[in-house]
């Protein structure tokens, strides 16, 4: 084989011609993400339709020393599926099969390329939920999901992706499948593989379907904004948040992130923005209509309780926080967890960081103590904004990544975070699974 333009015809010969793309324009949309923050270039995207295709592509880019980038919808902000140093894009778009609810499991096989949205849809239809959700659900995937140990707004109730994965099938960079996809509850024979690969990013294997934990669908919702005084005080409503037997979501927007979303929308505020320190977003959902658990908080506590289109409306203004913040910049984008009793420190350390002419907008997870520390205007500050944030983090008992992933945007904080022993065992594992760097190189672990 003669380089890339060998292995192009190779790649034709395993998927069909129409499945690898190289005319420049069409590359061009799966060479940069969808915020336009990370760029690169790619000889050719790889569709494949089977985990066997998947397969008998790795064999040939490792047999061309080409090294392969996965990518499922590309809504990923750490950088970890746009195409680097002329890699191979595999695009997972065409693994869309869906398999049927199983009621007595409460579980559903779903292909990598799967949308959460869809998947969701699926699962309302036979009456059970999808837990994972966040507002890039229409566009983002199963197989993303997995990567990247994807967790949203109801983490808070039913864990993150590694608490939904029962089961995956994965291509190893030897070509090696490994299907594990019956589901079993209870299965105590050696490392669990399937969660080992949650949140791999790439770089240890190429998930092409998961078998999936499904929820109950609770119908009746009803959701609240509470104006806070401080984010401290935001903090110690979770005791009695806690309590609610229907709690679905504890969302924090600092007033900065509620006005831009507002602004972007085209949209009052149920609340001012500026009348508040903080605010809290609580969502409710059961089988029974869960308002009075709101309006029992709501009489110790200011805020206004949104049912029906109002609710939608709150939901409309919380899932465009991201793209509001996209149309008014290119931000630096961290995101951060630490012990909740941590949140405020953090916040001052961030606020600490900053040059005069940067804007700070915060939001994120309040139950999870997950922040989305998002700076415009950083300019040449913000490498230093980010491994002040990033320290902050780790010194306050944190982590430099709660639900975004690593990618390449912090590949060269994770043995800092991890520490010798486990970036070790980390760094043997990927060294076993792929011992040629074929898979990803630069994402998670740094070169
Ligand atoms: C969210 O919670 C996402 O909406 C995106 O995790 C966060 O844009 C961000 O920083
Ligand atoms: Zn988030």
């Amino acid at each position: 084989m003669t380089g890339v333009a060998g292995l192009v015809g190779v790649l034709r010969a395993i998927v069909g011609a129409d499945h690898v793309l190289t005319d420049a324009d069409i590359r061009a949309t799966y060479e940069t993400d969808w915020l336009r923050q990370w760029h690169g270039t790619t000889p050719a995207v790889v569709r494949p339709g089977s985990a066997e295709e998947v397969a008998a592509v790795l064999r040939a880019c490792a047999a061309a020393g080409i090294a392969v980038v996965p990518q499922g919808g590309n809504t990923g902000l750490v950088g970890a599926s746009v195409p680097r140093d002329g890699a191979v894009l595999l695009s997972m778009q065409r693994f869309t099969s869906i398999g049927p609810v199983d009621p007595l499991s409460m579980q559903v096989t779903a292909g990598a390329g799967v949308t959460i949205e869809r998947l969701q849809h699926h699962a309302r239809a036979a009456g059970t939920d999808f837990a994972v959700d966040w507002g890039a659900r229409a566009t983002a995937t199963v197989g993303g999901a997995v990567n990247t140990n994807a967790g949203g707004s109801r983490v808070v109730r039913f864990g993150t992706m590694r608490s939904q994965v029962m089961g995956l099938q994965a291509v190893f960079a030897d070509g090696s499948i490994v299907t594990q996809l019956d589901g079993l509850a209870k299965e105590t024979a050696g490392p669990h593989l399937p969660s080992l690969l949650v949140g791999n990013e790439g770089t240890l294997a190429v998930v092409t379907a998961a078998r999936l934990r499904l929820v109950p669908w609770y119908r009746e919702t009803a959701a609240a904004l509470i104006a806070c005084d401080s984010l401290v005080h935001a903090v110690s409503l979770l005791p009695a948040l806690r309590a609610l037997p229907s709690l679905d979501a504890v969302e924090l927007l600092m007033p900065d992130a509620l006005r831009l979303a507002c602004g972007h929308v085209e949209v009052k505020p149920p609340i001012d923005p500026g009348s508040a320190g903080a605010f809290v977003m609580v969502d409710c959902a059961a089988h029974r209509d869960p308002s009075d658990d709101l309006l029992a908080l709501l009489s110790s506590a200011t805020g206004v309780l949104a049912v029906g289109a109002q609710r939608e409306q709150l939901y409309r203004i919380r899932d465009h926080i991201t793209i509001a913040l996209g149309a008014a910049g290119v931000p630096l984008k961290l995101d951060v967890a630490v012990p909740v009793q941590h949140l405020d420190r953090l916040v001052r350390r961030v606020q600490a960081a900053l040059p005069p002419s940067a804007r700070l907008v915060i939001f994120g997870h309040l139950a999870e103590g997950n922040l989305h520390v998002n700076v415009l205007d950083a300019g040449e500050t913000a490498p230093a904004v980010r491994e002040a944030v990033l320290s902050a983090a780790i010194e306050l008992g944190g982590t430099i990544s709660a639900e975004h992933g690593i990618g390449v945007a912090k590949a060269e904080w994770l043995p800092r975070l991890k520490g010798p022993a486990a970036y070790a065992a980390l760094r043997a594992i990927k060294t076993a699974l792929d011992p040629a760097n074929l898979l990803n190189p630069g994402v998670l672990f740094p070169r």
